[in-house]
């Protein structure tokens, strides 16, 4: 039995290390190498190029070593009928916690402006905002979407979240599927999208939501590009109806040089970093499962496929 790690950036060898660090006895290859396709049970997945996934004739488990597992499902050439997990992680959720935290304060305070101001040797006090005054939304309350909540909670903003199903956060107004959409939209004067891509999801971030928005609605997008309409994005920003957006995610990333998003004054954007797997964190679950997988147990945080999550 062996574990192959498919990945695109520089992070292979950290992930072995991490792995053989937790069990030297473990049989690990990064998909580059030479390695005996046939031993492969596990593959350890992020952003894999399309086709990597074929060959594997003993491949048992897909296994994504993030939150996220759309770029698997998307892989029209991955073998099908197999079991996905992702990664459901304390330190995940809580390093996103910060950086939604960190983007909402930055737009409370008016940070990203005076930047701009100060480039431009402007000195003008803008309107003081204070936490008290604002109500997030944030759609999706899985793990990520709990954290957030419960943290900003802590920090004194009214906080309503949004999610297919019920849920119950102490302090939180929660609204479940199409019955409670406008309901939660309509106080949400920053709007933060934490739901995994699905056909359901895929768009959602458009003009008709953010019509539902109050006017001068903040929306943050660390989930995927793909949730986002970027011409009706933009065109909101334009007319003034939404007073910024803080984006970590995109179509294609990196996003091309020549997106109008770079440059637009009223967009603060990362480079998908908003939070990501730490290896120390990550590992004991993945082999916790790969464990699972050996012993034929139920494996921790699969996939359900219908749902795409
Ligand atoms: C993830 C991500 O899904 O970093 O973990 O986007």
């Amino acid at each position: 039995m062996a574990i192959v790690i498919i990945r695109q950036d520089d992070k292979i060898e950290l992930w072995k290390k991490a792995l053989l660090t937790k069990d030297p006895d473990l049989e690990v290859y990064g998909y580059q190498e030479n390695h005996p396709k046939e031993k492969i049970e596990m593959a350890l997945v992020w952003k894999h190029p399309n086709g990597a996934l074929v060959d594997y004739p003993n491949l048992k488990l897909i296994a994504s070593s993030g939150a996220g597992v759309d770029f698997i499902i998307e892989d029209e050439t991955a073998p099908k009928n197999l079991p996905i997990t992702r990664v459901v992680d304390d330190m995940l959720a809580k390093d996103m916690s910060e950086h939604v935290l960190a983007v909402i304060l930055s737009h409370l305070k008016n940070l990203d402006q005076y930047k701009i101001n100060q480039i431009k040797g402007i000195w003008k006090p803008m309107q003081y905002h204070r936490i008290s005054d604002f109500t997030v939304g944030i759609m999706g309350m899985g793990a990520l979407g709990k954290e957030l909540a419960t943290d900003l909670v802590k920090y004194g903003f009214k906080v309503r979240g949004w999610a297919n199903s019920e849920k119950n956060i102490d302090n939180v107004t929660c609204y479940a599927g199409a019955s409670g959409f406008d309901d939660f939209l309509k106080t949400a004067q920053i709007l933060v999208c934490l739901l995994p891509l699905t056909d359901e999801t895929s768009g959602i971030l458009n003009k008709k939501l953010f019509k539902k928005l109050p006017r001068n609605a903040y929306v943050i997008n660390v989930a995927r590009g793909g949730h986002m309409v970027d011409e009706d994005l933009l065109e909101m920003l334009n007319n003034g109806h939404l007073s910024g957006a803080g984006l970590d995610v995109y179509h294609q990333e990196p996003i091309p040089k020549e997106h109008p998003f770079w440059s637009h004054e009223k967009i603060q954007m990362t480079p998908h970093y908003a939070s990501v797997s730490d290896t120390n964190s990550v590992v004991p679950q993945i082999l916790d499962n790969y464990e699972r997988l050996i012993k034929g147990k139920k494996l921790l945080n699969e996939v359900v496929m219908h749902r795409g999550y």
